[in-house]
């Protein structure tokens, strides 16, 4: 328990970074037992969403999306390697992903040769199973949490009428987005599908009942762009009304001054209030947030064609307002909407942001929102999550934010150094080890 001299912190924190073990509270992974949803290897590494987007900046005019799309993905690989690691150099943060999981998987000699055939060899010698305790280990990851979502077929098929084992590095989280979406169709239509009545209680049952196969961590969605939420404000309870002068629907909305309903997103926010909401607090399951997609703002590209919007952080405080025996975990595409998200987790004990999320999961921005973070929140956050839909991301995406978020940590430390604070390295693993993981589990279990 000796005390750190100022000038050993950095190197301190940096082994801590290493070694933590972290848990990985969103991705969308699947387990081997998962068959085809299981993406790895080097042609899902480089037909990444990410990729896709920033190949078709460049790509010529003849290879309209739709062909690219019609071509088996190994072609599709050939084509991003060739524009965005060939003819170009690889500077996007997720290019150099790729050559850092290359690097730490011993491809050097491939990398350096950049012989794609050479790589596609060897990731052909892997056996899934192991391989993907390779990744784990490897990237440090504990656990990982999957998006299983009931919606999909190809999804549901895995998890009924018998449930794949899987192994303990993978849990599971409820998505529902289609409820955020007020997609009462895809509901209907999977509540019909199942026997369910096509009312909201059919709608709760249906959830409680995948919630009793998933078992899930937590229930989660992602807004849609035009999404508002009115919820009632922390007034004392006044109602707001819709623009039209109509409050809520059926089941009650309204009453009691419960909530009201604004005209835009009118039944996303119902079925969030009618149906997420209390099958939340029924079955204590968190609600994650994602807050800022705009989905297919260019339709064309699938997945790749989804923007940022700065979602109002407002809807957020309402939620936390209207249900504080609910707890809520979120985080925002937008870096705009960071700074307000932090405060509105430091006044909500039922609010805990996580990660930096999609287009936030930069160098430049993981360092900036995390030391914003800590200097409004301390350590109880979680810095990051890694939203991996490729196993082999794992190792890149953990292995870029434990330097970043080290960086950041040490700068905090020698801040605190020079008011003369004496710090011990088991501290600083504790810091570590909540930023990373415990203080998601520190917060599920309160
Ligand atoms: O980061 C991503 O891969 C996005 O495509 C989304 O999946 C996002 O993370 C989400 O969960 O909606
Ligand atoms: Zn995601």
């Amino acid at each position: 328990m000796r005390p750190l001299r100022p000038g050993e912190i950095a190197r301190v924190v940096r082994d801590e970074m290493e070694r933590v073990q972290v848990v990985d509270l969103h991705t969308h992974l699947f387990p081997p037992s998962h068959g085809d949803l299981m993406l790895w290897g080097i042609d899902d590494l480089l037909t990444y969403h990410y990729l896709i987007a920033e190949y078709f900046q460049t790509a010529p005019r003849a290879m309209a999306p739709a062909s690219f799309f019609a071509r088996p993905k190994a072609f599709q690989a050939d084509m991003i390697w060739a524009a965005l690691f060939v003819q170009r150099s690889p500077l996007s943060e997720a290019c150099k992903g790729v050559l850092t999981t290359l690097e730490k998987l011993g491809l050097r000699q491939e990398l350096r040769a950049r012989d794609l055939s050479g790589i596609r060899r060897w990731f052909a010698e892997q056996d899934p199973d192991a391989y993907c305790e390779k990744v784990f280990s490897l990237a440090g990851v504990k656990y990982c949490v999957m998006t299983n979502i009931p919606f999909d077929p190809t999804e549901a098929k895995h998890w009924r009428p018998a449930k794949k084992a899987y192994t303990r590095r993978f849990r599971s989280a409820l998505r529902v987005d289609p409820l955020l979406k007020g997609d009462w169709e895809t509901v209907s239509a999977c509540l019909t599908a199942a026997n369910y009545p096509q009312t909201l209680e059919g709608a709760r049952q249906y959830l409680r009942d995948w919630a009793e196969t998933m078992q899930p961590e937590y229930l989660m969605a992602s807004t849609p762009h035009d999404f508002q939420y009115a919820g009632k404000e922390g007034d004392g309870g006044s109602c707001q009304s819709s623009k039209d002068g109509k409050k809520g629907g059926q089941e009650g909305i309204g009453q009691g001054c419960g909530v009201t309903m604004i005209d835009k997103s009118p039944k996303g926010a119902e079925l969030l209030e009618k149906v997420l909401i209390p099958v939340a607090e029924e079955l204590s399951l968190p609600i994650a947030m994602k807050l800022g997609a705009h989905r297919a703002v260019n339709p064309s590209l699938g997945t790749a064609g989804d923007g940022l919007v700065a979602a109002d952080v407002g809807d957020l405080r309402r939620l936390c307002t209207a249900h504080p025996q609910v707890k809520f975990l979120a985080t925002f595409l937008a870096r705009v909407s960071q700074h307000e998200a932090a405060v509105l987790a430091n006044k909500f004990p039922n609010l805990h942001l996580y990660g930096c999320w999609w287009y936030c999961n930069n160098p430049s921005i993981i360092r900036e929102i995390t030391a914003m973070r800590l200097e409004i929140l301390g350590t109880a956050f979680t810095a990051q999550h890694s939203d991996a839909r490729v196993l082999d991301q794992l190792i890149y995406k953990w292995s870029h934010s434990r330097r970043v978020i080290g960086e950041v940590l040490a700068g905090e430390y020698v801040s605190l150094a020079q008011t003369g604070w004496k710090l011990t390295r088991e501290e600083v693993r504790r810091d570590v080890e909540r930023l990373l993981g415990g203080a998601y589990e520190e917060f599920m279990q309160k």
